[in-house]
């Protein structure tokens, strides 16, 4: 069964599946040795890892191509972040092909302007396109994809921008209607209250997709036991893992004076080779160097 396909299933199933950001292909391959279902093509990761805002900074011809190297290096589904298409409808026709020829199953597009800002920072810009303009991205997605299994999540961003639930439900039941597969409804509220508010009224023509960051408390039982969710997004926690692994590192060899102190901690390098597929790498050497 096709990557897409499995995606596919997945959201008309009445089972969640978890994905766990990535922002290379090490940290998509450690999310799937650990079990997850998915990789969420983060564009706060990769913007994150260069240093950057995730504000329609990065270009997007830097998110595909690591969207590509991840795809051609996991066997799980990948969903890609495309923030908000990259432009108009125009662009999203465009943008979308080029997403599945590199090996994505789904893309998210959110009805932000652009350029975004990003939704978990206080304050941040929260500007929202209309519903009709939206729709029309949404319909162009659609219209684009060549795989029919591949999918195409709209994202709400009604709750970020303080609209209220009514217009994040009157959104989301649009971009449904304009052909969405699923909807992700995504708040920054440090409690489940809005988003469990919202799943109780959402009427349920596609499933759902959640981005639990800033309500942690809600577990993945929770989540499943509400049964209009199909997918739960881990958002940020492969940069978060590497930012804080990192920093205690090499605040310790510098505190050490060495690293005497710090290589029984870390993976070895051997690890860290059959990370990279080396195993491989030796048996075409013994097959073809002659
Ligand atoms: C991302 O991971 O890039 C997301 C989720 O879009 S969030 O950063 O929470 O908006
Ligand atoms: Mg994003």
């Amino acid at each position: 069964m096709s990557k897409n396909h499995r995606l596919r299933e997945a959201l008309g199933s009445d089972r969640l599946i978890a994905a766990m950001a990535a922002h290379n292909p090490l940290a998509a391959r450690l999310a799937e040795a650990a079990g997850f279902d998915a990789i969420w093509g983060s564009g706060f990761e990769l913007s994150a890892s260069h240093a950057l805002p995730d504000a329609s900074i990065l270009p997007m011809g830097t998110h595909l191509e690591m969207m590509r190297a991840i795809a051609a290096r996991v066997s799980v589904p990948l969903i890609a972040d495309i923030d908000t298409g990259f432009g108009n409808a125009v662009n999203v026709s465009y943008v979308v092909p080029q997403y599945e020829a590199a090996g994505a199953s789904a893309v998210v597009i959110e009805d932000k302007s652009f350029p975004k800002d990003t939704s978990l920072r206080a304050g941040g810009r929260q500007d929202l396109v209309s519903i009709a303009e939206f729709c029309g991205k949404v319909e162009a997605a659609v219209a684009a994809r060549i795989d029919p299994d591949f999918r195409v999540i709209a994202r709400v961003e009604a709750l970020i921008a303080g609209r209220g639930r009514a217009e994040a439900i009157e959104r989301g039941l649009a971009y449904a209607d304009a052909g969405a597969d699923a909807i992700l409804i995504h708040s920054k509220q440090k409690t489940p209250d809005e988003i469990l508010a919202f799943v109780a009224a959402w009427p349920g023509p596609v499933p759902l997709v959640l981005v639990p960051t800033a309500y942690p408390q809600l577990s993945e039982a929770d989540i499943a036991a509400l049964g209009k969710v199909r997918i739960v997004i881990y958002g940020n926690h492969a940069i978060r893992a590497a930012v804080g692994a990192m920093r205690d590192v090499f605040a310790r060899i510098r505190r050490d004076g060495g690293i005497r102190e710090v290589d029984a901690l870390l993976p070895c390098v051997d690890e860290i080779m059959r990370l990279q597929g080396d195993d491989h790498l030796r048996e075409l050497e013994s097959r073809f160097l002659r």
